[in-house]
């Protein structure tokens, strides 16, 4: 590797590590075009700031107050203000778990109204996923007319909203509709029941500004609170109302990977995480008016693609293709075939603007609070809701003629293409299982030995995609049975793990269920939010074993953590007492030797914070939640790793 940053107990890649390593050949294909074309890209910015800031890699930099910026250093143990070394990471940690927290509450907000407009009549939306509105109904108590949909669909909704903001003392509605007893129990005992997303938020933010709170276990107490405001509070109501709005996901085959896109079709990619403008986008593509439209400029039809967790929601519900995640989205435009990405919200990163720039690729912003200068906005807003239809049509159109500017010269489309079965919703897991029971069992007897969940973003500071599908080939040769979301689902889609055919590559035992079942070792489940369904699938599983989740052989495995929504993902399955396995040090602490006594300089400073990551990545954490972070950048560690965690996990049960 290029960048050795020993103090880590890690390295980085350059960009000829990214070539050997990275498993989509497609990948290279258009990394090498895009340097003969002299485009840059995030690779090369990411060289450019080699070597990276050792106080920010450690979370040793303070930047609550304007008196700082503050250091921790051998010869500064405290900031100006006199905040120590525990309190400054653990602030950067709980500040970074809001500020995901903060993007899931925003989409969920959105999805949330959206189904107010609906159910009032106000936009023409449609509520399809009937089954969800009345479990909601009856798990949250509400009293309904059986007979009247809309109404109920209406009253959920105000239910789900009172949850993202919820000022004053009453617990969350969705986990005490959702969460196992036995984890209620722990987290009242523990004093971590969250009031809401919105007001966790504000209480992080308050007790990390300058003079505010110094204690840094009252602030790790506010992360696992946090944790759970983020987890109920945003993903919970996110995936739920996006299920009631559109529908509860079904399995189907689909095609994936940058080769699904045409030369010869206008190639259109959607973008983001919040589904609703874009399902409206792509009725009007259907509609007579673009197809004569699709004639007119000389395509002979319509590609739409889905990219980060706008395509995975969007590949589960209707199969449409995948091509990419995060760090893929310039390679996407870099085919020179994309002819517009209509982006919603959030991990839209500002490099697209630029390489769209280098092609003359239309880019359609459609959330308010999500701009880039020099595209063109045509806004959604559930408030607003008169105009949805009228906007989206208009967005198609600009797609479409797009198609017309292209420059024919540049396209380059890599052209591997990669089936999958997809559209793992639980109900559709459950069913092809022919219920929990018979996981419980697959389990107990050790056909299956272990479910794991394979998630999150890339970070390039790991070979890209690398340690995703890495550790997941390992996971599945060792019986272990694996679901995915988000960006790290792109890989393994596209790696052909999420193909039935991948039965070849799993264990004896795993491979036998999916043969029989007709499943691939990889379910993907959905965007970020739907890891939901996997902690539904856990919480479910559990009790069919009658064993406490803390000793079910589960694992949450994030390889390449990048975006702050990324923390609290991990503590969220923490607090369910499901240790977590990071690719990279990231946001949380670096189990590492301990901070040397005698250090002199910067580099003699192993770790961040001696208390803080003894809490989370020792035994403290494990104490009170019965689960905690193991940190470990080779992906054929990570995956020994998670391998004997599961055993062991077997072992406390009883099972072999
Ligand atoms: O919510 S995995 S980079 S796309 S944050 Fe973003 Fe990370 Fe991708 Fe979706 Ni999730």
């Amino acid at each position: 590797m290029k960048y050795p940053y020993p103090q880590l107990n890690a390295e980085m890649p350059g960009k000829e590590e990214v070539l050997t390593l990275t498993p989509n050949p497609a990948t290279r294909d258009l990394l090498e075009h895009m340097a003969d074309l002299k485009i840059e890209n995030l690779w090369d910015r990411f060289e450019k700031q080699q070597p990276q800031c050792g106080y920010g890699l450690r979370n040793l930099c303070c930047r609550m107050c304007q008196w700082g910026p503050c250091r921790i250093t051998a010869k500064a143990r405290r900031g100006i203000c006199g905040r120590d070394e525990n309190a400054i990471v653990m602030a950067n940690i709980l500040r970074a778990l809001v500020a995901g927290l903060a993007a899931h509450w925003r989409h969920a907000h959105e999805v949330i109204l959206s189904i107010i407009a609906a159910a009032e009549g106000r936009a023409n939306l449609p509520i399809k996923g009937e089954t969800r509105v009345w479990e909601l109904v009856d798990k949250l108590g509400l009293n309904c007319s059986r007979d009247n949909l809309k109404e109920a669909a209406l009253k959920v909704a105000f239910v789900l909203l009172e949850d993202l903001g919820r000022l004053t003392w009453q617990p969350l509605r969705l986990l005490e509709a959702y969460a196992p007893e036995d984890r209620k129990e722990i987290w009242r005992r523990l004093g971590v029941l969250p009031r809401s997303g919105a007001y966790e938020v504000l209480e992080a933010l308050h007790m990390t500004t300058l003079g505010g709170c110094t204690d840094w276990k009252e602030m790790a107490v506010q992360e696992l609170r946090s944790a759970l405001a983020y987890c109920y509070a945003t993903l919970f109501t996110s995936s739920l109302a996006t299920e009631i709005l559109f529908g509860i996901p079904e399995p189907k085959l689909a095609r994936v990977n940058y080769g699904v896109l045409k030369a010869d079709h206008v190639n259109i990619l959607l973008h983001g995480h919040s589904p609703v403008m874009v399902e409206k986008v792509l009725e009007k593509l259907n509609t007579p008016e673009i197809k004569e439209l699709v004639h007119k400029v000389g395509a002979k039809g319509i590609v739409v693609g889905g990219m980060c967790c706008t395509g995975d929601e969007l590949l589960a519900r209707y199969g449409i293709p995948t091509v990419t995640n995060i760090m893929g989205q310039e390679l996407a435009l870099g085919t020179g075939a994309v002819d517009a990405v209509i982006v919603d919200m959030q991990c839209v990163i500002p490099g697209l603007k630029i390489v769209a720039d280098c092609f003359g690729t239309q880019i359609i912003t459609t959330c308010p609070s999500n701009r880039i200068p020099g595209a063109v906005h045509i806004p959604f807003d559930p408030e607003r809701p008169e105009t949805l239809d009228k906007d989206a049509l208009q967005v198609a159109r600009l797609a479409i003629e797009a198609y017309a500017r292209r420059d024919r010269n540049k396209i380059f489309i890599p052209s591997s293409t990669t089936q999958a079965l997809v559209g793992w919703s639980l109900e559709a897991i459950l069913e092809r299982f022919g219920g929990e029971d018979k996981i419980a069992r697959l389990l107990k007897e050790g056909t299956i030995k272990g479910l794991a969940t394979v998630v999150g973003c890339n970070t390039p500071k790991v070979p890209y995609e690398h340690s995703h599908v890495t550790i997941t080939r390992k996971l599945i040769e060792g019986d272990i049975l694996v679901t995915t979301t988000g960006c790290c689902s792109h890989a393994l889609l596209n790696a052909g793990l999420c193909d039935p055919e991948a039965a070849n590559l799993a264990g004896p035992g795993l491979k036998r269920v999916c043969r029989e079942l007709g499943i691939p070792p990889v379910l993907a489940v959905g965007g970020c939010v739907d890891n939901t369904r996997t902690l539904r699938l856990f919480f479910t599983v559990a009790q069919a074993t009658g064993a406490p989740l803390a000793q079910m052989p589960l694992a949450f495995v994030g390889p390449e953590p990048g975006n702050e929504k990324t923390v609290g993902q991990g503590v969220s399955f923490l607090t369910h007492g499901i240790s977590n396995f990071i690719g990279f040090p990231g946001p949380l602490p670096v189990p590492l030797p301990s901070l040397r006594e005698e250090a002199t300089s910067i580099d003699d400073l192993d770790r961040g914070s001696t208390e803080v990551t003894d809490f989370f990545a020792g035994e403290d954490l494990k104490e009170l939640l019965g689960a905690k972070i193991f940190t470990e950048p080779y992906p054929e560690l990570a995956a020994q790793a998670i391998k004997m965690h599961i055993k062991r996990q077997r072992w406390s049960l009883g099972w072999k």
